[in-house]
């Protein structure tokens, strides 16, 4: 498969965090729609109000399905608005999907919903994850251990934050500083609030040094962890520079050291994707927003195969942007 298909032409649906659970591939998505608010740097105009899940067991051959409405803004007690990139963990029986909403002072934090299925529906706790903040939760699984990653500058609000701690005011580092980190954090036993404080995702380049705020490979959002032979791949959108990019580490916390772009720009302002592997292949799913004609809040979720080279490098996809 070298070619990237659409897998839902039906609606708007991005951000697709996909997971593979009881055989199949299941794809968590945020539901775009048309809210009328205009564009904006603060990303108001990314105005969702509900989560669908789909899932499918042929990536090449097979149907989506489409299990409806698994979660909305208007059932979760301590909402605001705007209901962004979301992700599933399973553990003992019970399936947890994390998400990003504004609470009642629009300010983000990370909720958590419970079901007995991969589909759904998912009934909210009361209250956002203590100390969360920021946007767009992974969820990885290794040796027991459940580990989310998370954040986002910009209308994410990470840049609101240093070491867990909400600052007084906003502070973007200076392009000769080292750039904002993604978080990492471990689960408590019940999946239902942090285990310990986050740390910073650190990316190095190659001669050991922090990537700088000024670099066009630098974090900006989407977070996504997967391990390929024994590696931990930290992958990343760079978002005012519409890159997804990856760097890799010996372990869960890294640091990372910078590998290189898994995908150049494609068409939209937001670039957004997970990576997965189904019968013995590699997939990246993403978005772009061809078919509402370049309306960036209008998302279509797509997957396309990855290929990794004998020293573990992932090879560049292009020329997506039409
Ligand atoms: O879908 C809303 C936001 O757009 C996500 O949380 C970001 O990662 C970007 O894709």
């Amino acid at each position: 498969m070298n070619k990237a298909k659409y897998l839902f032409p039906s609606d708007y649906m991005a951000d697709p965090s996909v997971h593979v659970f009881e055989g199949k591939l299941y794809i968590y998505p945020s539901h775009d729609r048309e809210s009328g608010i205009e564009e904006n740097d603060n990303g108001d105009h990314f105005d969702m109000n509900d989560y669908h899940v789909f899932s499918l067991d042929d990536v090449e051959n097979g149907e989506v399905t489409d299990h409806g409405v698994v979660l909305s803004v208007k059932d979760i007690p301590w909402s605001g608005r705007q209901l962004w990139d979301c992700d599933v963990a399973f553990k003992n029986g019970k399936y947890y999907m994390y998400f990003p909403l504004k609470d009642k002072n629009d300010i983000f934090r990370i909720g958590v919903a419970v079901s007995d299925k991969p589909y759904g529906p998912f009934i909210p706790e009361k209250h956002p994850m203590m100390g969360s903040y920021s946007i767009d939760p992974c969820l990885f699984e290794d040796n027991g251990k459940h580990y989310m990653y998370f954040g986002g500058i910009w209308g994410g609000q990470l840049q609101r934050y240093r070491n867990n701690k909400a600052l007084e005011s906003a502070i973007l580092p200076a392009d000769n500083e080292p750039a904002i980190s993604s978080k990492v954090v471990v689960l408590s036993d019940d999946m239902l609030e942090f285990g310990e404080e986050p740390k910073d995702v650190v990316i190095l380049d190659e001669n050991g040094n922090p990537l700088l705020h000024g670099d066009k490979h630098r974090f900006f959002e989407a977070s996504w962890m997967h391990k390929y032979n024994g590696k931990y791949y930290f992958s990343y959108s760079t978002g005012d520079t519409h890159l997804i990019c990856y760097a890799t580490g010996d372990n869960p916390y890294g640091p990372f050291t910078f590998q290189g772009e898994i995908l150049t720009p494609v068409v939209g302002w937001t670039t957004h994707h997970s990576i997965v592997e189904f019968k013995g292949k590699w997939y990246l799913f993403f978005h772009d927003s061809v078919p509402s004609g370049g309306r960036t809040w209008l998302r279509s979720m797509k997957v396309i195969e990855i290929e990794y080279d004998n020293d573990g490098k992932i090879k560049t996809i292009e020329g997506l942007e039409d």
